[in-house]
């Protein structure tokens, strides 16, 4: 049976001892960052998901970075919003928290969350193609814009982004760490995801069958919502504070 009752939801996490919450696109929607898929989710005339590939990169690494560019320059310019904020809080008052997000934008760093596990990467930093040298960059004389072929100090190779692109491994022990603290949390909360890319998607399954209650906050329906204990059906950054109000 599914519930759709944050009161109880929020008392749950009150009791809860570990509690992870796993985040996507959704989650920065209300800071202006659009998602990967759905409504608004075109970059130009170009399907977001597939220009993050490595293929996509081999073929026309300018226009990939063009692309990534685009989203740097955009997010600089927005700011963490309240669900960023309330999972932050969250953080501060459950004695084992952990955060999963699968966004590159920093913004949960950025709103206070220190245990925050980016499992796709940070727009943030950047890697070479060539010897691997990987540089935190936020570029704050170029708003951004690393121009179309940013090369490495170390030895002048392509850099790319340092995010995960599809057909390519998640940092193992960061995963390791994912799927730890999913087989031993109490309460799971998923947010602002559609659950198609795999193998994070997994997680909620995983912490489900490992006897956690799992809830989707999400404005729709997902492949996921079926399983779910609790769906709060509505905007994360409203649920998300109902369920870890200020002081
Ligand atoms: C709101 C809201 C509001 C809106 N409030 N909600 C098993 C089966 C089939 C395929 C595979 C499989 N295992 C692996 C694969 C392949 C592939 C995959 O999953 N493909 C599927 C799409 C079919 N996975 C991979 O390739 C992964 N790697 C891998 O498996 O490696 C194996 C390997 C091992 C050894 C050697 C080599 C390989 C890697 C996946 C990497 C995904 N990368 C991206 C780009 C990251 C960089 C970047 O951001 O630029 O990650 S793609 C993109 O999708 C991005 C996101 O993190 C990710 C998830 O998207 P997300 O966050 O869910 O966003 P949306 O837009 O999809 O959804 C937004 C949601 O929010 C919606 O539900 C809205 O309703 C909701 N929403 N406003 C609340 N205000
Ligand atoms: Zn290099």
């Amino acid at each position: 049976m599914i519930h759709h009752d944050i009161a109880t939801l929020r008392r749950l996490l009150d009791e809860a001892d570990h509690v992870c919450a796993l985040t996507g696109a959704g989650v920065s929607a209300e800071s202006g960052v659009p998602t990967f898929r759905g409504d608004g989710g075109l970059w130009r005339d170009h399907d977001p998901t597939r220009i993050a590939t490595i293929g996509a990169f081999r073929r026309d690494p300018a226009l990939v970075w063009e692309f990534y560019n685009w989203r740097r320059a955009l997010v600089r310019s927005v700011a963490p919003n309240r669900a960023h904020l309330a999972l932050a809080r969250l953080e501060r008052r459950v004695p084992d928290f952990t955060l999963i997000t699968q966004n590159v934008d920093g913004l949960h760093p950025a709103a206070g969350s220190e245990r925050c596990i980016e499992i796709h990467g940070s727009l943030w930093r950047v890697r070479c193609t060539a010897c691997r040298a990987v540089y935190e960059d936020r570029a704050e004389e170029s708003a951004g814009d690393l121009g179309p072929a940013p090369a490495c100090a170390r030895c002048g190779g392509l850099l790319r982004p340092d995010v995960v692109w599809f057909g390519e491994p998640l940092d193992p022990l960061l995963w390791t760490e994912c799927v730890e603290a999913c087989t031993a949390c109490d309460v799971l909360l998923v947010a602002g995801t559609s659950a198609a890319v795999q193998p994070v998607a997994s997680l909620a399954l995983e912490a489900k069958s490992r006897g956690a209650v799992v809830a989707e906050i999400n404005v729709e329906q997902t492949p996921q919502t079926r399983y779910m204990d609790f769906v709060l059906r509505g905007r994360a950054g409203e649920m998300l504070a109902a369920l870890a109000p200020e002081d």
